[in-house]
């Protein structure tokens, strides 16, 4: 960073400019706030200065705190000699310009500021719940009293972005200027406006006022999404405390319950989530100096629900996307499958009708691949099954320009293969998409030995640029993501065998924070796909585990939700699971064939069984170098499965647990189950040296 100072001084004629210069986000990191009021107190000593404006440099206005510096123990000035405080104490007004983002903290300080403008594209909020905490800067104080109560609980507990001409029709901005007009031009000028108008406006003084209900009927709209949490609940706490207590009383009261927050197991695993999700972007063994191919026509081949997903995908960030399958039929139902899911959201209210109608437009069906010849990135989303896919990507080869990249939605195929019976080996790569592929986040890279870098980079940043969370797995059966998760799966059913029923099972993994259970997951998915995978790996190992169970409920037909019947069974037209007293009777008549004498289990042994099996495949996973770090692990379990963010994920999780405790269960298992239950060497190096999970160090990709 250079000597530059973070917040400086600047006149135009009579109007003091503040601007901060932190990069890349303007954060509000050391000397920043310190800086401001510095600036803030020159301005206000300098006589031929009349009024201010506070903005930023770079990218945006202030994104907020900066985050690193929770839970380090860091002193912070104290209630009424913050930033925020000062700007409205100011004796000459002050204009806060906002480009980019005003978040947290950084709309903090403009509420504090006597007015705000913005250029249209720009957007404001308080996502400081989503890392656990709440706006511990006057936020939940001021903003009821700017947008009133409703408004504030709703951006408050939400975290959303509000762009700048919603914020100005709630209240928050006084001016929105066009995206492309001059900030510093136009906030100059509004400042020389407003110079001399007394008494100075404040937020402080105005009044929020409540219907006493909304708290209440708020509490209750979040219980679902905020199960388990604590800050949501406090953000709430702290905008009925705006409404009940006068401005300084109310401040004090936000900071008792900002305090509650800021050391909590929740916040440190929301904090650890939001720095995991840059970091897996971060791929340490490829040079940094290659930029990713910045595509323009991508394709997709085979229309079935992953490969409409993933047209979807593409259509929802803007890209023209043609689609391709093998019959005419199978393509026209997928087209109408792609239409009924767009037309549920709008439904739902979460799409407009008409922006609905231009992303429709955007997905090109067509016949042949003649048709994608042009294409500069392929995705294939055909049936899984290694021939199928070797038959696809060698006609792809043929077909469509040698320059293109040529990936493979595959789950657990081998990725060299795949890539042998093309020319272009190094243009190929795995881009495994999790279903419903247009709503999870996860982008699964998958990388085959023959991969140029380029190629990765540019399926890492695709996935980026379709709105996905891209993290690098190697070529290992099922990858990282799968295969980490397939003990999981099987000993879920196991459990079944010796004592469990499904629900019962479901019940635990929803207390849990998981949206859904797993056998519910499963009927979702469909039973029959799991099942071709076991066909699959018991064929390759005989010594596969193998799961009467969940085969038997497939060979009865019962595959899920689709036929009215899995794990549960299912009315018609509603995707309510029922537990099925049929289901029971297999399990039982299973437990009693195979001589197993049922027992009860408790909560906490199933989450371990559950979760400890697949900790440690996912350490064999690293071990053998087909993962870069844990922290891949977790935000894999994240965006792919479901995990609960404010668990962090599989290893943060783990290690609040504890890398002993977790390896003595684990050893004990192997005694009292068998090998599959045999603890990994990482495993075992990282308890007898007591490193974290976190700490762990992987061997190199392989
Ligand atoms: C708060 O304000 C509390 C207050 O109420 C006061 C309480 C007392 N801190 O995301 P990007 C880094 S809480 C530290 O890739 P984009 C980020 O890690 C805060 N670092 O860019 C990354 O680093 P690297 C409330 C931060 O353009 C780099 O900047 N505010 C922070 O895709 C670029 O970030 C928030 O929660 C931060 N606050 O998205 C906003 N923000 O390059 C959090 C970013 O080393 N930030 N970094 O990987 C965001 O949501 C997005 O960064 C933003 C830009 C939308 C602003």
């Amino acid at each position: 960073m250079s000597d530059a100072p973070v917040v400086r001084l600047e006149k135009d004629g009579d109007i003091g400019v503040i601007i901060v210069n932190y990069p890349p986000v303007n954060a509000l990191g050391p000397g920043v706030a310190d800086g401001i009021i510095d600036c803030l107190a020159k301005a206000n000593a300098d006589p031929q200065i009349k009024a201010m404006v506070l903005m930023g440099d770079g990218r945006s206005f202030i994104a907020g705190a900066d985050i690193r510096g929770f839970g380090t123990g860091r002193k912070r000035p104290p209630l009424g000699e913050r930033s925020h405080d000062q700007l409205e104490r100011s004796g000459k007004p002050v204009v806060a310009a906002i480009h980019g983002y005003a978040l947290g903290g950084g709309l903090e300080n403009a509420m504090g500021c006597q007015y705000r403008i913005a250029v249209a594209s720009a957007k404001v909020g308080l996502p400081e719940v989503l890392i656990g905490i709440l706006p511990g800067g006057g936020g939940t104080q001021r903003l009821p009293r700017l947008a009133g109560p409703q408004v504030a609980l709703e951006m408050i507990t939400s975290g959303r972005h509000v762009p700048a001409p919603e914020a100005q029709k709630l209240g928050i901005l006084d001016e929105v200027i066009p995206a492309d007009a001059n900030l510093r031009q136009a906030a100059v000028a509004y400042a020389r406006k407003v110079a001399d108008i007394r008494p100075l406006p404040r937020v402080r003084d105005k009044e929020a006022k409540a219907d006493p209900g909304i708290f209440d009927a708020m509490r209750k709209s979040i219980a679902r999404r905020a199960r388990n949490q604590k800050a949501p609940y406090n953000c709430i706490a702290a905008v009925e405390a705006a409404c009940t207590l006068p401005f300084d009383e109310g401040l004090k009261r936000e900071q008792e319950l900002f305090q509650e927050l800021e050391n909590a197991d929740e916040a440190k695993a929301l904090r650890y989530a939001f720095f995991g999700e840059r970091e897996v972007a971060k791929l340490p063994d490829l040079p940094t100096t290659i930029s990713p191919f910045d595509f323009k026509r991508p394709a997709v081949v085979g229309a079935g629900t992953m490969g409409g997903g993933i047209a979807m995908s593409f259509a929802d960030f803007g890209y023209d996307v043609k689609i391709v399958d093998a019959s005419p039929e199978s393509l026209a139902r997928g087209m109408a499958r792609i239409k009924a899911n767009y037309e549920t959201s709008v439904k739902r209210g979460s799409l407009a009708a008409d922006e609905m109608e231009r992303r429709f437009a955007r997905i090109h069906p067509v016949n042949t691949y003649e048709e994608i010849a042009d294409a500069d990135v392929v995705v294939e989303a055909v049936f899984e099954r290694m021939d199928v896919k070797k038959e696809v990507f060698k006609q792809l080869d043929a077909i469509v320009n040698k320059d293109a990249f040529l990936f493979s939605n595959t789950s657990a195929l081998d990725m060299e293969e795949i890539a042998s019976v093309t020319s272009r080996p190094e243009k190929v790569a795995g881009t495994h998409f999790f279903s419903p592929a247009n709503v999870m986040k996860l982008l699964e890279v998958v990388r085959p030995k023959g991969a140029s870098p380029e190629t990765l980079i540019t399926a890492m940043a695709m996935g980026r640029k379709i709105g996905k969370i891209s993290a690098m797995a190697g070529n290992t059966d099922g990858f990282v993501a799968n295969r980490s998760r397939a003990p999981f799966n099987s000993e879920m059913v196991i459990l079944l065998e010796e004592g469990c029923l499904p629900e019962q099972v479901d019940k635990v993994m929803i207390d849990f924070g998981y949206p859904m259970g797993p056998f519910a997951v499963g009927d979702l998915a469909g039973l029959d796909i799991g099942a071709e995978g076991r066909k699959r790996r018991l064929a390759a190992n005989p010594n596969y585990r193998t799961l009467p169970i969940a085969d038997k409920l497939v060979e009865m037909g019962r595959f899920g939700q689709k036929t009215g019947a899995g794990w549960y069974r299912y009315e018609k037209g509603d995707r309510t699971p029922h537990p099925d007293p049929e289901v029971r009777k297999i399990i039982e008549d299973y437990s009693a064939s195979a001589g197993i004498t049922r027992r009860a289990f408790t909560d906490q042994e199933i989450l371990r069984r559950l979760l400890f099996s697949s900790v440690n495949e996912a350490l064999r996973i690293l071990e053998e170098g087909k993962a870069y770090r844990t922290v891949d692990v977790d935000i894999m379990w994240l965006h792919g499965f479901g995990f609960p963010r404010y668990r962090g994920g599989l290893f943060f999780w783990a290690d609040q647990i504890g890398v002993r405790d977790v390896y003595n269960q684990i050893a004990s298992w192997h005694q009292q189950y068998g090998e599959r239950w045999a603890p990994c060497a990482l495993l075992r190096q990282l308890a007898e040296s007591g490193t974290s999970f976190r700490d762990a160090k992987p061997a190199p990709f392989a």
